[in-house]
């Protein structure tokens, strides 16, 4: 039996430290490393799955080709030799007949190890060809937060420790970031912390909390300067720190004097009493910190209520007394990294979120997909799928798994998991790394994404000396200043290394300092204060929140825990209104399509909301995502998931 360390991989911000134990080339367990402070030794359902998926009947194992024949279409199996060459011709082809940008690269998440997701990249900076935005995440919220810190990076998990109150606003952290959880609930048991959950739904993490506050969804900015009017007020506020550190106050506190008590109620749905408890509480916290989810971002005007959140530490003197992502807060040289820097071609950039309109408009013949499974995660997902099935979009798609987009594809190729290569990956949480061994061989004929694209590369006849060099050469040029205590050969020695992390005092706006107004947003033609925008409030249309549950990433492990469950919570007021009891089958439905789901009847959503696991397929097939909207947010580009409007009716 060996032992091999690695790191998980997955579109997760916790990246766990991984003990891997390998017989005979074969995964026999794997368990969380405790050499990691923050991930502690324990892995999530989804960590401790990965043996099941990497061994699953869904692998790709070897390149297929679709054929296309009366009897429906099928894919055949074929040598890499034979796909790499049919691919290259067609993608010449295409340049030759539609241009460059009629190539659209569409990867993401699924693996984010450096060399799995980025580094590919330069052989479409190369090309020329278009890329996404990549705004489908987290962008909106960078976004708004960046327009008055520069950058949204703050509070380190360690540091929960510490805290009295910790806020987690539109944060599900027990699910969806569990070691940040954790070490909340250590804080509470060690020193008596107060956990707070601000959530329009009682989220696991609401029910774990000591307060669960449920705004309507979307009217968080109007929350928050409820808070800040009882600061002011009760001069809970640092008049230094604001006066040495901050500029626009006097802006900001007549904006947020304009928030009666009565305004805010009507808002908010939350009363001034609870304003006034969730206040006192933050006020009296030595320390204390907003864990501002993503969740609270996806949405109409997501981008407002994290930046809103984001200005209320500043009123107490906390510096970036929030966390939200430290992705953007470290020294890594992406753009060498993805060839963006190195290319000498204009690249075409589309919205992310409108992937789906801008393939039913026929600008793209070719889609290279990797990384992420589009024809179920994706917004607008009628056009999304439409799109790919046109008989002029050729489509490639390179996943370690036959998913919904590799069905739709005309050539398959088979990508080894993490557990089969080396990689390096960094956490959008905490500091810690550590090379990430590959555990076991490639299963099948399945290759890792740099060898691909150097043979495509090699087959296109591309001379770029940037598209071939070696890997390891790269991520040291990359990551030559990343590291606190060491270089890449360190890490490649087996050392585990901290990143460095920008100072928490130093903004980086054009006044150096926090800029409760924003001179960055009044430029760009945003409102420099946080502007609280309309909420979703249509006689006889829900609102309709989906986020994830602990056994899946995303569309992902359906193979190993069975379909996400296809069910829809409703309050028990709405219910008794639409005469629906509980389980009964439900349609929810728009302009766009319909889902069926089983209804949850249920408090723990508040009236008008209604809320389903992502990114579950309905009774009939129908994905959620053909409900949701591919308009990209004015701030950030970001997505509008947590937006989608819905009417609910029975489905008996
Ligand atoms: N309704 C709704 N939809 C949403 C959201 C929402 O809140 N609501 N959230 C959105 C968010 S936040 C995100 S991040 C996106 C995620 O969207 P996606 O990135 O599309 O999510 P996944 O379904 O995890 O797809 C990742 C794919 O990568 C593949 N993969 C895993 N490892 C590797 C590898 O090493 N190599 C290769 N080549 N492939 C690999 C997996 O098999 C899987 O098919 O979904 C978005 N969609
Ligand atoms: N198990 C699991 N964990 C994951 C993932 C996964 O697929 N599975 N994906 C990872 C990824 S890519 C992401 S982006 C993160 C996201 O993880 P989080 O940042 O926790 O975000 P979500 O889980 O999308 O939503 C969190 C909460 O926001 C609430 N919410 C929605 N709209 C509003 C609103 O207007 N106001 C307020 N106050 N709350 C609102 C929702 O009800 C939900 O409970 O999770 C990561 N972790
Ligand atoms: S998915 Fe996240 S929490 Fe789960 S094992 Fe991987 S890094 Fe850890
Ligand atoms: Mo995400």
């Amino acid at each position: 039996m060996t032992n091999i360390k690695t790191v998980c991989h997955r579109d997760c911000p916790d990246t766990c430290f991984i003990d891997v134990e390998v017989k005979d080339d074969k995964i026999v367990s794997v368990k969380g490393s405790t050499a990691n402070p923050v991930t502690q030794g324990f892995l999530c359902p989804r960590g401790r799955g990965d043996p099941a998926r990497v061994y699953s009947k869904d692998r790709v194992l070897y390149p297929h080709i679709r054929l296309r024949n009366n009897n429906g279409d099928q894919f055949k199996r074929v040598s890499w030799k034979e796909a790499i060459s049919f691919i290259a011709n067609k993608l010449q082809e295409t340049i030759q007949t539609h241009g460059e940008e009629s190539v659209l690269l569409l990867d993401y998440a699924g693996n984010q190890g450096f060399l799995a997701s980025h580094y590919p990249r330069r052989l479409w900076n190369a090309l020329g060809a278009t890329k996404t935005d990549y705004a489908l995440c987290s962008a909106s919220g960078h976004k708004g937060i960046g327009l008055h810190y520069g950058l949204a990076y703050g509070v380190q998990p360690e540091a929960l420790l510490d805290m009295e109150v910790i806020i987690f606003w539109g944060n599900n952290a027990k699910v969806s970031s569990s070691h940040m959880w954790t070490l909340s609930h250590q804080a509470r048991k060690d020193k008596g912390t107060t956990i707070v959950s601000i959530d329009p739904r009682n989220s696991e993490t609401s029910q774990a909390a000591d307060m669960w506050v449920s705004p309507r969804p979307g009217s968080d900015v109007a929350l928050t300067y409820g808070i800040a009017r009882y600061l002011i007020e009760n001069n809970h506020i640092d008049t230094d720190f604001i006066e040495k550190s901050t500029i626009g106050f006097r802006q900001y506190k007549e904006e947020v004097l304009s928030w009666t008590p009565e305004r805010l109620e009507n808002t908010t749905g939350v009363s001034w009493v609870d304003i006034v408890k969730l206040g006192s509480i933050y006020a009296n916290a030595k320390h204390g910190t907003f864990m501002i989810g993503l969740g609270l971002q996806k949405s109409f005007h997501g981008a407002e209520a994290a930046r809103a959140v984001s200005l209320l530490p500043a009123l107490l003197g906390f510096n970036r007394g929030f966390h939200y992502s430290d992705s953007r807060g470290r020294e890594i040289d992406l753009d060498y990294l993805n060839g963006s820097r190195l290319t000498t071609k204009n690249i075409n950039i589309v919205h992310h979120v409108s992937v789906g309109s801008e393939l039913v408009s026929g600008k793209f013949k070719f889609v290279f997909v990797y990384g992420c499974n589009p024809a179920v995660t994706l917004p607008n997902l009628k056009d999304v799928r439409a799109g790919f099935s046109k008989n002029d979009v050729f489509t490639v798609v390179h996943d370690t798994h036959w998913t919904e987009t590799a069905y739709l594809a005309d050539v398959i190729l088979p990508a080894s998991t993490y557990l089969e290569k080396d990689d390096l990956n960094f956490s959008d949480h905490h500091l810690y790394t550590r090379i990430s061994n590959k555990t076991i061989e490639p299963l099948g004929e399945s290759k890792d994404e740099v060898s691909l694209m150097q043979s495509l590369a090699e087959e296109l006849g591309l001379e770029e000396e940037w598209l071939f060099e070696d890997s390891w050469q790269v991520l040291d040029k990359t990551l030559g200043s990343s590291f606190q205590n060491g270089t890449l050969d360190d890490l490649r020695e087996g050392k585990e290394l901290k990143l460095k992390l920008k100072p928490m005092n130093e903004y980086q706006t054009s006044s150096g300092k926090i800029e409760f107004y924003s001179s960055e947003a009044e430029e760009l033609g945003f409102n420099p204060l946080p502007e609280q925008l309309p909420t979703i409030n249509d006689e006889g249309w829900f609102v309709l929140l989906n986020s994830s549950i602990p056994n899946y990433t995303h569309s992902q492990f359906i193979d190993v825990y069975g379909p996400i469950p296809q069910i829809v919570w409703i309050n028990p007021k709405d219910a008794k209104r639409l005469n629906i009891k509980n389980n009964d089958k439900v349609m929810l439905f728009n302009n766009q399509g319909k889902v069926t789901i089983n209804a949850v009847v249920t408090s723990n959503t508040i009236s008008g909301v209604l809320w389903s696991p992502r990114p579950l397929t309905g009774i009939e097939g129908n994905p959620l995502n053909i409900l949701t909207d591919g308009t990209p947010q004015v701030i950030g580009s970001g997505p509008r998931f947590n937006s989608a409007k819905v009417k609910m009716k029975s489905a008996k």
